[in-house]
């Protein structure tokens, strides 16, 4: 229980705008919570229940924040989708399936998936987080997908490891990275949808080529056969559809590592809004993040009854530590109770009850802080890119 002086103490309500996302409308559609954030659901396309209608063509499909309420596990049919390209693949045969290993390896490799299938199975729970998440919150605005907080889910993912099928192949000395590519295919003149890692990030264990989703096979929106997961690192990386590993003697220079996806080599991948010419790193590794999940941006409670609040946590790169609440906004802070620990790069489960509170109006903040030690700031960060946002959320609560 957060303690009532600590309660009390407390600023009114704010007018940050801060507000969770993908709350209904009362139109039939949700309201994102950042002006011009509203729209429509859908359950249009295959594989998926009721998705947030971000676009069409290619499609951009967002979790409302009500199916990530509760459960650690986000399911396959709710589970968020984004592609860059509209040419993406709508069938696939699984019988003539070939993973292409080539580039600096010793034997280039076309393997169908019943021989992927005999290699030691590994299993983890991961999250997946658009490296634009949250988007929309940017202030001032930048452009991209305006993203609420639903460009994110958690599943268990069971695979391969990709340093197993990098060994089958057996990689050339020499090799600095390994680059890979899917089914989706890019406009006349656009560049391949491709995505590099370092040779020993690839060769890690931890990196795998999943084939199956919460026990059932991925949504063919989400990558169906297979698709790479990299645990802990932003999903820009996480290659849907995945065809092809190229591995490579001399860092990636295409347009997907070399111009996109990068982010200020600042703490916080943070610049002045309107900064230019400052040195970019590829974004990477995910930050601490930690949602509202059963109360919208404004929680309203009578005076005489406690307030259940509940949400999910991620580490980022490492677990998640703690998870903790504030309502005077961040002077002080008092632990939730965290949920079932699935594996550090999964979400967590937090929860806790607010004691009674005197009529008035409260904003209640939540943090998590990662076994890095490393917390969520109380201020948004900010770039051009609109990427790695994870400042503390709050709510306002209301109290007649
Ligand atoms: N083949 C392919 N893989 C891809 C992409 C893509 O456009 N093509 N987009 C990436 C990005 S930016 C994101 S956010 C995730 C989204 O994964 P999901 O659709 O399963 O949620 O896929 C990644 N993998
Ligand atoms: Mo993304």
């Amino acid at each position: 229980m957060l303690d009532r002086r600590a309660a009390l103490a407390t600023i009114g309500f704010g007018t940050a705008g801060i507000a969770a996302t993908g709350w209904a409308a009362g139109d039939g559609g949700v309201d994102l919570g950042f002006a011009g954030g509203r729209r429509a659901l859908t359950r249009a396309f295959p594989g998926k229940a009721e998705m947030i209608l971000q676009r069409m063509r290619a499609p951009l499909l967002e979790t409302p924040m009500t199916a990530l309420d509760g459960q650690v596990f986000t399911p396959n049919d709710r589970f968020f989708v984004r592609w860059h390209y509209s040419d993406i693949p709508t069938a696939v045969d699984p019988a003539t399936f070939r993973l292409r290993v080539g580039g600096a390896v010793k034997r280039p490799l076309a393997i169908p998936l019943g021989e992927l299938l005999k290699l030691p199975r590994v299993e983890m729970a991961a999250v997946n987080q658009c490296s634009g998440n949250s988007r929309g919150f940017f202030t001032p605005r930048v452009p991209g997908a305006q993203w609420g907080n639903g460009a994110i889910g958690n599943a268990k993912w069971t695979g391969v490891r990709l340093k197993d099928v990098l060994d089958l192949a057996g990689v050339a000395p020499g090799a600095r990275q390994v680059r890979v590519s899917g089914l989706d295919r890019p406009p006349p003149d656009a560049p391949w949808f491709a995505k590099a890692l370092e040779i020993d990030h690839a060769r890690d264990g931890e990196v795998m080529i999943a084939f199956a989703m919460n026990d059932a096979p991925l949504p063919l929106l989400n990558g169906f056969p297979i698709r790479l997961i990299v645990p802990g690192w932003f999903s820009t990386y996480w290659v849907k559809a995945l065809d092809r590993i190229e591995v490579l003697s001399a860092p990636d220079t295409g347009f997907w590592m070399e111009k996109a996806y990068r982010i200020p080599a600042t703490p916080g991948a943070n610049v002045a809004p309107g900064a230019k010419d400052f040195p970019t790193v590829p974004i990477n590794r995910m930050v601490p993040r930690a949602f509202f999940t059963n109360v919208a941006d404004t929680a309203a409670t009578t005076a005489s009854k406690p307030l259940y609040v509940r949400g999910l946590a991620m580490g980022g790169a490492s677990a998640v530590a703690r998870v903790d609440l504030s309502m005077d906004a961040g002077a002080s802070w008092h632990a939730a109770r965290l949920g079932r620990d699935e594996g550090r790069y999964g979400f967590r489960l937090w929860e806790a009850t607010l004691p009674p509170l005197a009529r008035g109006g409260y904003r209640l903040w939540v943090r998590c802080t990662n076994a890095d030690r490393e917390a969520q700031p109380m201020q948004p960060t900010w770039n051009p890119g609109g990427f790695m946002r994870n400042p503390a959320e709050s709510i306002a609560v209301r109290v007649a």
